[in-house]
């Protein structure tokens, strides 16, 4: 029975030894130790030894049975370090590669102008004030003193949604949204409304059923067209350069009263007269005037005590004028050769 213990042993470490991988050690182990195995055959057996030799063979049956199980246990740890160094080995990145570069795009030119524009008012104190595109016939027309049926509903012809909802004309509805909220115990009203708006145009070279605007609007006590012609002289000096002259000219806004429309000196021949100007050496870059009395007062402010002035602009037009974009559709069909020549690194 020694023998045959000695001979199991042999045989197993040999086995044991020679093993690589974990399910196969794990196979050895029921294999030599198991219930059915020659381990558990060897201990029924010592029954039938003499009381002398049974302490003997007991003994050397556990030492037997103890270097198989620390042999097993070693090389179970042995196989699950390598199993991790492989698994570590695959893993392995190599940091020094060079990544894949992102192609980073760059603002359309009419929002670089808008972004602009927006800058140069927040640094003068203005905030940016947003609405709905999809406005009240109230907001877009009435409260801007242009009730049911006037005339002048007409210029900017429209998308209605329904019969009191429709697809904004310009974004003063978000102005009026303003005025109708504002408290003056928190200051005076100082914003810029910028926005799509929708007109129900004939789309050619210079008009466009869907286009953007700026708006602006001041309200407080003591505002006068000085204030207008101060503000809007720094606009068209940061836009088209420090040089320009401007000039007011009597206009008409049923929003406003008096309404003037302002030129800037052509910043292409200087006043001299060329194709940009249409020889008359000066550019209409918008319209503007003080806010209406009704206007006012349809928003619950008293116009006998505050007054205001706004204006309004498209961008399309700065963009077109300021970089000799000849077509409005170039703004909108975003073909890469068009945009890409505006692409500026923040
Ligand atoms: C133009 C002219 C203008 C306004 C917009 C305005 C808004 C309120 C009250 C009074 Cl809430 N006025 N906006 C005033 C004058 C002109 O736009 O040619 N835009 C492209």
């Amino acid at each position: 029975m020694l023998d045959q213990l000695e001979q199991l042993k042999q045989e197993a470490v040999k086995e044991i030894a020679a093993v690589e991988s974990l399910e196969t050690l794990n196979d050895l182990r029921v294999k030599y130790l198991g219930k059915k195995g020659p381990m558990t055959e060897i201990m029924k057996q010592m029954g039938k030894l003499s009381a002398e030799e049974r302490p003997k063979v007991g003994a050397v049956a556990n030492e037997v049975r103890e270097q198989l199980t620390s042999a097993i246990q070693e090389k179970q740890e042995e196989l699950g370090a390598a199993e991790i160094k492989k698994q570590l080995a695959n893993e392995t990145i190599d940091v020094t590669l060079p990544g894949t570069t992102v192609k980073e795009g760059t603002a359309h030119l009419l929002t670089q102008v808008i972004e602009e524009i927006e800058d140069l008012f927040i640094g003068m104190g203005y905030t940016i004030a947003e609405g709905p595109e999809v406005e009240k016939d109230y907001y877009n027309f009435e409260a801007l003193n242009l009730p049911k049926d006037h005339p002048a509903r007409d210029m900017q012809d429209s998308f209605y949604i329904t019969e009191n909802t429709l697809l904004r004309t310009q974004t003063s509805p978000v102005q009026a949204r303003v005025m109708e909220q504002h408290d003056f115990a928190n200051g005076p009203i100082k914003i810029i409304c910028p926005g799509k708006v929708y007109r129900r145009d004939n789309d050619d070279a210079t008009h466009s059923h869907q286009f953007t605007q700026i708006e602006g609007l001041v309200v407080d006590e003591n505002i006068t067209l000085a204030d207008l012609k101060g503000t809007l002289t720094v606009l068209a000096k940061k836009m088209f350069g420090e040089e320009r002259d401007v000039r007011l000219r009597p206009s008409f806004f049923p929003f406003t009263e008096p309404s003037v429309e302002m030129d800037i000196s052509c910043f292409k021949c200087g006043g001299e007269g060329c194709r940009v100007c249409k020889g008359t050496g000066w550019i209409e870059i918008l319209g503007s005037g003080m806010v209406h009395p009704n206007v006012l007062e349809m928003s619950g402010i008293d116009s006998k005590k505050y007054s205001g002035f706004a204006f309004g602009m498209g961008p399309e037009r700065v963009a077109m004028l300021k970089y000799a974009v000849d077509d409005i559709r170039h703004l909108y069909t975003n073909d890469l050769r068009f945009t890409k020549q505006f692409s500026v690194k923040e």
